[in-house]
């Protein structure tokens, strides 16, 4: 089953968005494996967003990211990737489609308050700058998963 890192960005954090950001993944019924709030660290700011590195926006996405604490989970589910960035929407929210969380509650590509994985290997890559592997809750059934007999 795949899997994807998601993070609610810190002005997704501060403007108090953390519960309705994780009801559209949860009404979706992806299965949420793990789930911790951090103040993420420079080492894994630049990990992170080491593709971005040279772009103009790359000293002031670092600051961002690292400018309060996130919500970082790791989610499971069938075509999770592009699912979850489906249902966050596009990079800039002025793009991004009514109904989806950036179109919604974001305003500025700068400011788009939720971060998803790009691919399956991005996502490897990402859930292990933030979580161990003994963070992984996979153990327990979903409703989904009763329903399917999975
Ligand atoms: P993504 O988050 O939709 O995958 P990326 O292109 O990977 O978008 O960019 C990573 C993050 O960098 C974006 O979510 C956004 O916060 C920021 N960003 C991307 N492009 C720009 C830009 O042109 N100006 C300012 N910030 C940007
Ligand atoms: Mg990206």
């Amino acid at each position: 089953m795949e899997r994807t890192f998601i993070a609610i960005k810190p002005d997704g954090v501060k403007r108090g968005f953390i519960g309705k950001i994780l009801q559209r993944f949860e009404d979706k019924s992806y299965k949420i494996v793990a789930l911790k709030m951090l103040n993420v660290t420079q080492e894994q700011a630049k990990k992170h967003y080491a593709e971005h590195e040279g772009k103009a926006f790359y000293p002031s996405l670092i600051e961002y990211i690292t400018s309060g604490p996130v919500v970082a989970m790791v989610l499971e589910g069938e075509n999770v990737v592009a699912g979850a960035r489906h249902i966050m929407g596009k990079t800039n929210p002025d793009e991004a489609d009514v109904g989806t969380i950036r179109g919604d509650f974001a305003q500025a590509k700068e400011y788009n308050i939720v971060h998803g994985s790009d691919s399956v290997e991005s996502a490897k890559r990402e859930i292990a700058i933030y979580f161990s592997e003994d963070e992984m809750c996979e153990n327990y059934k979903t409703m989904l998963e009763i329903v399917m007999g999975q």
